[in-house]
This record gives C-alpha cells, sequence and structure tokens, in this order.
C-alpha cells in the first residue's frame, strides 16, 4: 500500500492520526471496488477536517483509507509489512475497520497486529459485519474491538473522533470513559446507529436518536451527508479501475465510481442483508424507508466525480430501477447531461416495470446490468422468499427481460445462487441436487447462446450472513451458525464469488465440484468465477 505523499502536518489544529482499512476479503477477490461503506462513514468527519484545513491533501494525510486486495495469509503478507512499518512509523491514534463477515478473520489479524505495536491505539470496527452482529456480541457478552459501530456511522464516529481530539494523549480506557460520560452527546445524534463498548461489567451500548422510539427511528439519508470522501484512499485509482465492463476502445479499464441513489431493497429475498425492514440490525430492522437522495445532492456528486476524470459509473444501489418513474427520469436527466457510461444492479422485476424508460437509460450512457436470476426451480425460488412482499416475482420469463435488454443494446450480468435451504425442512437442509444445479446451468447455457448481450455469469453459493431472514429462521429452529470462522475455505469454494462461509446442510463437496466444474465447462470465458 503507497503511503500518502508527505505533507507538512504543522497547519492542522489536531495532532490525532487516523487510519482506517477495509478488511480485505480472505481470498483472491472475484469483484474489486471502492469501500462506499467505509468512505461514508468518514463523510462527516472528513467534511469537518476538510472545513477546517481547506486542503484535501492535508485530510488524507491525516486519516488515510487503505481498501487492499484479498489477502489469504494475513501472517505473511505484504498489508501487514506495510501495515507494520506505517504503525510504527506513525502510530496513529484511532484505527477504523470496516468488516465483512467474509473479511472478520482479516479484521482481527489487523487488530491484533495494531495492538500489538501499538496497544493505546483506539481500534473501531464497524461495517456490514457490525451493523446485524450486535444481539450475538449481547449474547457473548464482548466486543472484539475497543468500540464497535453498527447501523449509520458517519455521525458517531465523527464524535468519538473529535472526544480523542479533545484529549489525544488519554489512555484507550480513559477515551472509552469519555465517551461513556458523554453519552447524551452521542444519544442526540441523529440516525439509527448504535456504538458498543466493554465496561467491567459488561457490554454498554449508545444508541443515536435514543429519544425516538427504536421502531420510529429513520436512517440518515445518504442526502443528508456530505459527498463521500473519495480523496482520501491511497491507492484511489487502483480500486477505481476493477469494472473491466467498462473500457475504453484500448480495452483499458475505465476510472469507475461506485454511487447509490438510495439504500435498501423493497423486495425482500430471505437470503439478503439489503431488505428494508426485514433485515436485523439489533432486536429490530430499521432500514431506509423513503431513501432517495436529492437530485442537486446527486448532482454535486457527478460533478466532484468529473473533476476528478472518472469516466463511468456502477450504482450500487441494491435495485437502482425500482425508484419512482419521475425522479428516475431525473436521474436519467442528469446523467444524460454529465455523460458518464453507467451500470447498475436491478431485479427483472423492476426492468419490467420501467421498460418505456430503456430507450432513455440507453441514450443517458447505460450500457451494463447486472441481475440476479439465481434459480429456475420454483419449488426452490419460493424458499428464498419470492412471495414475501412480491418479492422478485417477475412479470415475464427472463427471456423476455434479456431480450429487452438486448434490443436497448445493454449488456447483461447474470448471478446464479446455489444451495438454497428448505425452510419447511427440520434441519433447514437444502433441496438443491445434482439435478438441479445442472438444468440451472444448462437453462443459463441456453440463455447465453441466444442473447449474445449475455457478458458474464457469477455463480453463488447460498452464505449464511448474520440478520438475514434465512439466518434468522436457521438460529430459531436449528441453532447457531458461524458467521466469522468462516467454514468451507478450501479452493473449490473459493472459486466462487461467494462461496466460502457457512451453507446449508447438504451442500456437500461433491456437489459444489460438480457445481464449479459443469459451470466451467458450459460458460466458459463468461464464467465469472
Ligand atoms: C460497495 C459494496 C462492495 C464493494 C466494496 C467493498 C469494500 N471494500 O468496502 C465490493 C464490490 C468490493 C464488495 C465486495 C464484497 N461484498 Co459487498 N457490498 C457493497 C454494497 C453494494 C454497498 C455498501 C455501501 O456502501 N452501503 C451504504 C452504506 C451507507 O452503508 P454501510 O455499508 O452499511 O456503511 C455504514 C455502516 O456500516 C458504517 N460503517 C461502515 N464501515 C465502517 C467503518 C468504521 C470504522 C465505522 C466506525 C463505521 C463503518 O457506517 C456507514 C455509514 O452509515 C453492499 C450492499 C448494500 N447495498 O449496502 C454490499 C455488501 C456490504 N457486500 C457484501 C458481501 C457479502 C461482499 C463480499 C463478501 C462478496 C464476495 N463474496 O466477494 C465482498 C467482501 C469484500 C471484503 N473486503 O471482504 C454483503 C455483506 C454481508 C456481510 N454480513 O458481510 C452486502 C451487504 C451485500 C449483500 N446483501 O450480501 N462489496
Ligand atoms: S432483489 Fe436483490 S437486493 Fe433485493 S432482497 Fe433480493 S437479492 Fe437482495
Amino acid at each position: 500500500m503507497k503511503v500518502a505523499s508527505r505533507v507538512k502536518r504543522g497547519s492542522l489544529e489536531s495532532t490525532v492520526q487516523g487510519l482506517f482499512i477495509s478488511a480485505p476479503y480472505p481470498g483472491d477477490q472475484k469483484f474489486f471496488g471502492q469501500p462506499t461503506g467505509l468512505l461514508y462513514a468518514l463523510s462527516v468527519l472528513a467534511d469537518r477536517k476538510l472545513q477546517k484545513t481547506s486542503s484535501k491533501e492535508i485530510v488524507s494525510v491525516e486519516m488515510p483509507v487503505w481498501a487492499p486486495a484479498g489477502v489469504t495469509d494475513f501472517s505473511n503478507s505484504k498489508l501487514k509489512e506495510e501495515l507494520t512499518d506505517y504503525i510504527t512509523e506513525h502510530r496513529p491514534k484511532v484505527v477504523g475497520i470496516s468488516t465483512f463477515s467474509a473479511s472478520y478473520q482479516n479484521a482481527l489479524a489487523i487488530k491484533d497486529l495494531v495492538k500489538k505495536i501499538a496497544p493505546e491505539t483506539l481500534v473501531v470496527f464497524g461495517g456490514a459485519h457490525e451493523d446485524n452482529f450486535v444481539k450475538h456480541y449481547r449474547k457473548n457478552d464482548r466486543i472484539d474491538a475497543d468500540l464497535v459501530v453498527a447501523g449509520d456511522g458517519s455521525h458517531l464516529l465523527d464524535a468519538v473522533y473529535s472526544i480523542v481530539e479533545s484529549n489525544p494523549h488519554a489512555t484507550v480506557e480513559e477515551i472509552k470513559q469519555n465517551i461513556y460520560s458523554r453519552r447524551e452527546e452521542l444519544e442526540s445524534l441523529p440516525g439509527t446507529g448504535l456504538l458498543l463498548l466493554e465496561t467491567k461489567t459488561g457490554i454498554e451500548s449508545i444508541t443515536t436518536n435514543a429519544a425516538e422510539h427504536k421502531r420510529l427511528r429513520k436512517q440518515t439519508l445518504l442526502g443528508a451527508l456530505p459527498i463521500m470522501p473519495r480523496y482520501l484512499l491511497q491507492n484511489e485509482d487502483e480500486v477505481s479501475s476493477g469494472f473491466d465492463i467498462f473500457q475504453n476502445p484500448k480495452e483499458e479499464n475505465l476510472k469507475t465510481a461506485q454511487v447509490m441513489v438510495g439504500q435498501g431493497c423493497p423486495y425482500a429475498c430471505a437470503f439478503c442483508s439489503e431488505g428494508i425492514g426485514t433485515v436485523w440490525y439489533d432486536d429490530d430492522a430499521p432500514n431506509a424507508r423513503e431513501p432517495r437522495r436529492s437530485i442537486e445532492h446527486l448532482e454535486k456528486e457527478l460533478q466532484e466525480l468529473k473533476q476528478e476524470g472518472y469516466e463511468a459509473i456502477f450504482f450500487d444501489d441494491s435495485t437502482f430501477f425500482a425508484k419512482p418513474k419521475k425522479y428516475l427520469a431525473e436521474v436519467l436527466d442528469l446523467l444524460a447531461k454529465y455523460e458518464f457510461r453507467w451500470g447498475c444492479q436491478t431485479t427483472q422485476k423492476s426492468i419490467h416495470a420501467m421498460k418505456e424508460f430503456l430507450p432513455k437509460m440507453r441514450e443517458a450512457g447505460m450500457d451494463y446490468v447486472y441481475i440476479g436470476i439465481e434459480h429456475y426451480s420454483g419449488e426452490i425460488r419460493d424458499n428464498f422468499g419470492k412471495n414475501v412482499r412480491g418479492g422478485v416475482k417477475v412479470s415475464g420469463n427472463v427471456e423476455h427481460t434479456l431480450s429487452m435488454l438486448e434490443e436497448a443494446e445493454v449488456s447483461v450480468g447474470i448471478s446464479l445462487t446455489f444451495g438454497h435451504p428448505d425452510t419447511n425442512s427440520p434441519t433447514q437442509s437444502t433441496t438443491e441436487t445434482l439435478a438441479s444445479a445442472r438444468y440451472a446451468i444448462d437453462r443459463t447455457k441456453e440463455l447465453i447462446q441466444m442473447y449474445h448481450n449475455v457478458v458474464g455469469v457469477s455463480c453463488n453459493l447460498v452464505t449464511y450472513h448474520p440478520g438475514t431472514p434465512i439466518s434468522e429462521m436457521f438460529e430459531r429452529e436449528v441453532g447457531p451458525v458461524d458467521y466469522t470462522g468462516l467454514p468451507n475455505q478450501s479452493a473449490v469454494y473459493a472459486q466462487f464469488e461467494e462461496g466460502m462461509g457457512p451453507h446449508a446442510a447438504g451442500l456437500t463437496d461433491s456437489l459444489v465440484n460438480f457445481i464449479a466444474n459443469y459451470a466451467a465447462e458450459k460458460f466458459g470465458k463468461k464464467l465469472w468465477m
């Protein structure tokens, strides 16, 4: 990891040095990208710093963000060497680590390294894993970092950082006491954030917006946050060039930004942690309800991206098309004005609902969509929750969806998922068999032959993540799940986009081997594995 160019720090008011890391994937990561969750978490703090210093360069030296590529063996990695050097030289007072369930072991290894070199560094965990792991921490009555932030992190992280700034030489214990003694300030922050800290008597939690009843608390909208500070990324060009769906005529990847206009998905697939109101956060399930950003706020980000030399955008919204038509039309006008190439992930159902917009989308620069077909078996699809609130049930067949996209000259990436648990079985084992997997692969192969706009197929094994409907159901009816020990790490599981981690019983090694080999045979170069 390249350390930021040396900038004189004399003009900084505070001497607090921070370091923020997106915990790396434990293997060869299939898709690379900007750590948007971490950047959003830093947005309020970076904005405060920028107002004080008027220099992005100074802020990016004071609180750099590292987004390393996948690391299989942290103890023998280049990342470990670079981190050791950085921590020894800069002795950051705060290290923030963004965690995924898959990257949790790497997050722990990073924390241990930091603590070994600099025990009085405050280590804060936040991110997708923490967002849904609160009740497990409570159950174990311990957390693995000095502080854990779940849910809306931006204001909480800023508040914690300013408490550290108010006494930069405090020990970790003193910082925790200061935080606890100023809990009322934190409780008055907006959004649905939660801070966990361990005290001598066990875990304490501080909830933002505490005066509001927990079910009425509203998530902080993206439009209420400053634009995510991509300039903090130490390897911004590298992490922004992983999208080979956007290339120039020399087949070089374009500099691509990930952008979101809304959070949360109106559908509710049982294996997914993006369904609004269905994903368990603490003992409640808050999530974005009216989540769209204003057009003005989005335009500010697009202008900034143009200035920074970005040429393409991938919209990370759970379902980009699932927006009111009037709003989507305004977004398209904006995209046409700024002339980005862009793509998004969305559902078949939302494509059908927005079909009259496809030509306009194409004109506005859209040349790619990623859709989840997931599985063709009706029984299996029933089991992953397509009946919940309308789920992903589509109004036309998949051929219809692909032909509409082909006509609009839009490339398509397809996601397939194997090994869905059967929630009606007492052990919640999968009903996936060689025959059902073979059928899904054969059928997809036919589609690839029929529709040349299908550029790739991503194969996934359904994995239990904390807080999802299938995980909640499994824990309730069968038993605990090992979310972070990361079972199933052998080579064949690591080949899938999502393959390592806990799966339903019945997804045996031999079935997984079959899926990997048969998919490779049938999809050839179009297999994203
Ligand atoms: C962008 C993205 C990526 C990018 C960037 C990843 C990265 N390095 O950060 C790419 C494409 C590389 C990626 C990869 C993966 N991803 Co991803 N990704 C997302 C996505 C689409 C958007 C995240 C986002 O910005 N959300 C919006 C922000 C505002 O919310 P947030 O992320 O919750 O962040 C808030 C808080 O968590 C908190 N916070 C976040 N970080 C930190 C750090 C600190 C210190 C603090 C205090 C707070 C804090 O503050 C933020 C603002 O409130 C989400 C789905 C989604 N729509 O949310 C999936 C999602 C996060 N990914 C997921 C998964 C499974 C993966 C992969 C494992 C897939 C794979 N098999 O390869 C890998 C793991 C990568 C890794 N490093 O280990 C899951 C996570 C499930 C889980 N429990 O871990 C999600 C939820 C998708 C899903 N439904 O399954 N991903
Ligand atoms: S449609 Fe996609 S994002 Fe929405 S709940 Fe289903 S899998 Fe998750």
